[in-house]
C-alpha cells in the first residue's frame, strides 16, 4: 500500500510537489510492480481546510468550485509526468466523508477525544468564527491597512490577530469579538510511550531527516490537538449540537488514504488491516508530524489498522536559488512545463530525480536541467542506444547477431558481469529509496556500454572483413552484448523514464513483459536472428534559447509584494553598546544548527518553541520571532546559535541557547545563517 500526500486543490501542482513527493512515489511503486508484487497506489486531492475557502474568498467562487477547477488540473498533471495512481481520488466526495465520520464517531464513542471550550474571534455579523487569514487590518510594522490575522503581505510580517490595529473581519468588516466555542481534543499525549517505542525503537531504520524530526517532537513533548474546527466547508462533526463545526483538515485527509482505497477495491481491507501489509506514505517534510505522529496515533487508537512501515519523506526543492512560493508565483507548473515542453516528460523526471532533495533541501535551475539532460540523457544514455541500434542495422543486417562462446574475451566477461551487477545495486538502492544514486547506477552502466563499445571498435573491425572474414564473430559478440545491454537499461530505466522505457521495447519489437524486474541481468534477452526495427532518437538536444525563455518567463511572473515597506523614519544612529575585549567575545561559543521542528507557544504571540539540530544534540530553544515567521516555512532553515547560554525558562518552557537574528530598519528580523548550506555543529568565529 503506497500513498503519496494529498495536494490541497487550491492551486495547481508544480515540479517541487513531484520532486518532493509524487516522483519517488511513482518510481517505488513502477519498480514494485515490475517485480510482480501486489501494489496499490493511492492518491488524490485534499479538498478541506483553510487553504481551499481562502481561495474561494480570494476569487470570489465557492470552495466546491475552487476544488472542482484544480482536482481536474492536479489529476492531469500527474497523468501526463506518468505518475501512476492506482487511483487519484478527492476528499470532497462522499466515500471520504462517510469513512472520516465514521473514524471520527467511533473514536468519540471509544471516549478518546476531550471536549473543551476556547476562545476564538467571532463575526457577530455573519454569525462565523474567523481563523486568523479572515481577519484583517493595519499592519503594526508598516502599516499596511490591509494586512491579514497571520500575516502581512506588503512588509512580510508574520502577525497575529491581537497585533492588528482596529482588526476587522474580512467577511463583514465587522469587528471580530472573542467567544467561546467548544472542539474535541485528541490527547496525543497519551500516545507518547507507545509513540516512542514504535518510532524511537521500532523504526530506527526510517531516513534521518525524519526519524530526526519525530525524535524532536516527542523529546519536547506531546499535547492535545484540537480535531475539529469552526467552519461551513469541510466533514461535518457527527455529533448533536455540533452545527456550523467541520473535522480537522488534518484529521480528515490522511483518513482519505482509507477511503480512496474503498473506492478502487471492495478488497480494500485487505490492505488496511492486514498486518502483512507494508504501508509506506511518500510525502514532503511539511507533513512528518502529520504522517508520523497524528495519524498512527488515531490509527492505533481507532484499532484494526496497519500502521506505516516506513515514511520516506523528501526535504524541499528551491527553484533558481529561492524557495519556491505559490503566492509570488515563484514556481514552475507542471501543465505549463507540459505544455512548453511537449514530449519531455521522461527529461523532467530524470533531472527531478537525479537532482532530489532527498536529504536535504535542493536546488533546481534551468541550466542544469539543460545540461543533464544534454550531457546524461542525450550524450550517454540516447548515445549507446542509438550508436547500437546504427551499427545493428550496419555490421549485423539488422538482425541480433550470434554470440560465440569460444573468442569471448575479458572485456565481454566484464560487460556480462557489470550489467548483473548493476541490476543489484540499482534493486537495494531502490529498495532504501534512494532513487538518485538507483538512477546514476543505470546511468553508469550505459557508460560502460559506451566505454566497451569504444574499446571494440566494430567500426573499425569490420574495415579488415575483406580479407579475414572471421572477424565478424568479434563483431557479432560485441553488437549481441550491446544489445542484450540495451535490453537490460530499457528494464531498470523503467521505473524512472516509463515513456523511454516504451520507446526502447518498440525498436526491439518485444512485449511489455520484457520489462518484468526478473528479466533485468540476463544476457539472453533478446534472440540470435531476431529483426529488429529501426532506431527511435530517445531524447532531443534542449537548446540555450529555451531555457532563457523559461527564465525570463519566472522573472516576469514574480508576483512582488506591492511595495517594500516604508523606510523606517528615524536616521541611521550607530547605536554600539560600550567596547569589549576579545576575552568577553571568546567566551561565547556560536555554533551552526538546523531548525528541524518548530511551534507556536500557546498565549504567547511572539514566541516559538523550536527543536535545532546542532549535530551533537537537538537543542529546545524558545525565541521571539513569531511575528516575523511561520513555523512552517522555517524547518530546515540554518541558523547560528549562542550555544552555550545558560538555560533559562520561558512560558514554562526550558530555552537551551539562543539564534541569531538581524533587525532591520523597518523592524522586520532576519536570520544570520552560513551564506550555503554547511555542516550542522560547525563553529562560528
Ligand atoms: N494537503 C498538505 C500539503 O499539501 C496536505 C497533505 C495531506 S496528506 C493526507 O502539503
Ligand atoms: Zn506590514
Amino acid at each position: 500500500m503506497i500513498t503519496a500526500a494529498l495536494p490541497y486543490a487550491n492551486g495547481p501542482v508544480h515540479i517541487g510537489h513531484l520532486a518532493g513527493c509524487y516522483l519517488p512515489a511513482d518510481i517505488y511503486v513502477r519498480y514494485l510492480r515490475a517485480q510482480k508484487r501486489d501494489v496499490k497506489f493511492i492518491g488524490g486531492s485534499d479538498e478541506h481546510g483553510v487553504p481551499i475557502t481562502i481561495r474561494a474568498m480570494k476569487e470570489g467562487i465557492t470552495p466546491q468550485q475552487v476544488v472542482d477547477r484544480y482536482h481536474a488540473l492536479i489529476k492531469e498533471s500527474m497523468e501526463q509526468m506518468g505518475i501512476s495512481f492506482d487511483i487519484y481520488s478527492r476528499t470532497s466526495n462522499k466515500v471520504h466523508h462517510d469513512t472520516a465520520s465514521a473514524f471520527f464517531k467511533k473514536m468519540y464513542d471509544d471516549g478518546l477525544f476531550e471536549e473543551k471550550e476556547s476562545e476564538q474571534y467571532y463575526d457577530e455579523k455573519t454569525k462565523t468564527f474567523l481563523a486568523d487569514r479572515y481577519i484583517t487590518g493595519t499592519c503594526p510594522v508598516c502599516a499596511n491597512p490591509n494586512a491579514y490575522g497571520d500575516q502581512c503581505e506588503k512588509c512580510g510580517s508574520s502577525l497575529s490577530p491581537e497585533q492588528l490595529i482596529n482588526p476587522r473581519s474580512a467577511l463583514s468588516d465587522a469587528v471580530p469579538v472573542k467567544k467561546k466555542t467548544k472542539h474535541w481534543y485528541f490527547p496525543l499525549q497519551n500516545y507518547e510511550p507507545w509513540l516512542k517505542e514504535w518510532i524511537i525503537e521500532g523504526h530506527t531504520e526510517w531516513k534521518n531527516n525524519v526519524y530526526g524530526q519525530c525524535k524532536s517532537w516527542l523529546d519536547s513533548g506531546l499535547q492535545s490537538r484540537a480535531m475539529t474546527r469552526d467552519s461551513n466547508w469541510g466533514i461535518k462533526v457527527p455529533l448533536p449540537g455540533a452545527e456550523g463545526k467541520v473535522l480537522y483538515v488534518w484529521f480528515d485527509a490522511p483518513i482519505g488514504y482509507i477511503s480512496a482505497t474503498k473506492e478502487l477495491t471492495d478488497q480494500w481491507a485487505d490492505y488496511w488491516c492486514n498486518e502483512d501489509t507494508k504501508l509506506v506514505h511518500f510525502i514532503g517534510k511539511d507533513n512528518i508530524v502529520f504522517h508520523c505522529i497524528i495519524f498512527p496515533s488515531m490509527l492505533k487508537a481507532h484499532g484494526g489498522f496497519v500502521l506505516p512501515d516506513n515514511v520516506p519523506a523528501n526535504e524541499f526543492l528551491n527553484i533558481e536559488g529561492e524557495k519556491v512560493s505559490t503566492s509570488r508565483n515563484w514556481a514552475v507548473w507542471v501543465h505549463e512545463y507540459i505544455k512548453d515542453f511537449p514530449g519531455c516528460e521522461d527529461v523532467l523526471r530524470y533531472v527531478l530525480c537525479a537532482n532530489a532533495p532527498e536529504t536535504k533541501d535542493n536546488d533546481f535551475t534551468w541550466k542544469d536541467f539543460q545540461d543533464r539532460n544534454n550531457s546524461e540523457l542525450v550524450s550517454i544514455f540516447g548515445n549507446f542506444v542509438n550508436r547500437t541500434w546504427v551499427l545493428m542495422h550496419k555490421l549485423c543486417g539488422g538482425k541480433v547477431p550470434k554470440l560465440h562462446e569460444d573468442i569471448l574475451d575479458d572485456k565481454d566477461r566484464a560487460l556480462i558481469e557489470a550489467i548483473l551487477n548493476s541490476k543489484f545495486k540499482i534493486q537495494n538502492y531502490l529498495e532504501e529509496f534512494k532513487f538518485r544514486d538507483a538512477l546514476f547506477e543505470v546511468i553508469d552502466l550505459s557508460r560502460t556500454g559506451n566505454k566497451y563499445m569504444q574499446e571494440k571498435e566494430p567500426w573499425i573491425v569490420a574495415k579488415k572483413l575483406t580479407e579475414d572474414p572471421t572477424v565478424q564473430k568479434g563483431i557479432d559478440n560485441c553488437m549481441h552484448l550491446c544489445l542484450q545491454l540495451t535490453a537490460n537499461l530499457a528494464i531498470l530505466v523503467n521505473p524512472f523514464l516509463p515513456n523511454t522505457a516504451k520507446k526502447m521495447l518498440n525498436m526491439m519489437k518485444v512485449v511489455e513483459k520484457m520489462l518484468d524486474w526478473e528479466n533485468a541481468g540476463s544476457v539472453k534477452l533478446l534472440s540470435v536472428g531476431y529483426s529488429l526495427r529501426e532506431p527511435q532518437l530517445l531524447f532531443r538536444k534542449i537548446e540555450d534559447a529555451e531555457i532563457a525563455a523559461q527564465v525570463e518567463k519566472l522573472k516576469a511572473g514574480l508576483i512582488k509584494p506591492k511595495d517594500q515597506a516604508m523606510e523606517a523614519k528615524e536616521p541611521q544612529t550607530s547605536n554600539l553598546k560600550p567596547e569589549i575585549i576579545y576575552d568577553d567575545f571568546a567566551k561565547i561559543d556560536l555554533k551552526v544548527g538546523t531548525i528541524v521542528a518548530a511551534e507556536k507557544v500557546e498565549k504567547a504571540d511572539k514566541l516559538l518553541k523550536l527543536q535545532i539540530d546542532l549535530g551533537f544534540e537537538t537543542r529546545t530553544v524558545v525565541s521571539g520571532i513569531a511575528l516575523h515567521y511561520q513555523p512552517e516555512d522555517i524547518i530546515g532553515k540554518q541558523v547560528v546559535v549562542v550555544a552555550n547560554l545558560a538555560p533559562r525558562k520561558m512560558r514554562g518552557i526550558e530555552s537551551n541557547g539562543m539564534i541569531l537574528m538581524a533587525e532591520d530598519k523597518s523592524g522586520k528580523l532576519h536570520f544570520v545563517s552560513p551564506g550555503t548550506v554547511i555542516d550542522k555543529g560547525s563553529s562560528v568565529s
